[in-house]
């Protein structure tokens, strides 16, 4: 970790978009990799906002002003984190289930899918069942990606797999789930097709998924 990735670092934790965004520069043209930059300082800020938010040294506005500047780099640094293999290898439909606002994790494993070949297709957060099911049928995606981050709204995911399954459509998309509440043996327990724990993870579960 240089110094200048600490202070990339810091400008997230303090939710200070502008100086984020110049240290970014900085680093980039200090030739840090981008896949460490989005390790060591982009998910280690926003994680380090979550953990002063617990410790109650964060208020909301705080965790916001830093979920604003960690979206704000993602914007730069998602297609600087492009790998050499680009041909085409499916497409994604992806959203954060209903009632559910969080999509950090989300915008991180669409670059990371998008950088590996994958067409993704985002439909937001907060999406109703509904929502999924329509556009399921209408873009028929390989792989149907749900993110669920808070304990309470998980179980829409259970939800979302049934009414694929009462549609007839079941068969005919596989479905990626992940999110902070989210494990193996719940992926396995809603009859998800896969778990992914970060977003390497999701690109090498979608891969599995596709043979
Ligand atoms: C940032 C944050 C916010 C931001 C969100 C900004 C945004 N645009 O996303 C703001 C401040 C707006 C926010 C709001 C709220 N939040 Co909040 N938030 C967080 C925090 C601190 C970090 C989440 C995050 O972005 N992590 C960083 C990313 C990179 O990690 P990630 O999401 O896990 O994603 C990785 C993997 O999970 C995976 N992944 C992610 N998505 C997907 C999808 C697929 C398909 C796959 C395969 C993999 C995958 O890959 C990602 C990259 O490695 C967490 C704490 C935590 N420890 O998670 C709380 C947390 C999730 N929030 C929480 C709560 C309670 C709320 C609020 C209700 C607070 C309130 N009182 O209003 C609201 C919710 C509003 C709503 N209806 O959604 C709770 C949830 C508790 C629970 N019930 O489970 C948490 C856990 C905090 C806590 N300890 O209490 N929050």
């Amino acid at each position: 970790m240089t110094e200048i990735m600490d202070e990339l670092k810091k400008a997230i934790v303090e939710g200070d978009e502008d100086l984020a965004l110049e240290k970014l520069e900085e680093c980039l043209n200090a030739g840090e990799k981008p896949a460490e930059l989005l390790e060591k300082a982009v998910v280690a800020g926003i994680n380090e906002a979550g953990q002063l938010w617990q410790e109650n040294e964060y208020f909301l506005p705080d965790v916001i002003l830093s979920a604003e500047a960690f979206k704000a780099v993602m914007a730069e640094l998602g297609p600087k984190l492009a790998g050499a293999d680009v041909k085409s290898r499916g497409t994604v439909l992806i959203g954060t289930v209903e009632g559910d606002m969080h999509d950090l994790g989300k915008s991180i494993v669409i670059a990371m899918l998008s950088s590996a070949g994958y067409q993704v297709h985002d439909l937001g957060v907060d999406v109703p069942a509904d929502t999924f099911i329509e556009k399921t049928k209408e873009l028929k995606p390989d792989i149907l990606g749900l993110g669920a981050y808070m304990s309470t709204t998980m179980e829409y995911m259970r939800d979302i797999i049934q009414r694929l399954v009462d549609e007839g459509i079941r068969n005919q998309v596989k479905v990626l789930v992940g999110g902070v509440p989210t494990s193996a043996e719940f992926a396995a327990e809603i009859k998800a097709d896969a778990w992914g724990k970060d977003a390497l993870d999701a690109v090498e579960k979608a891969n599995q998924l596709l043979g």
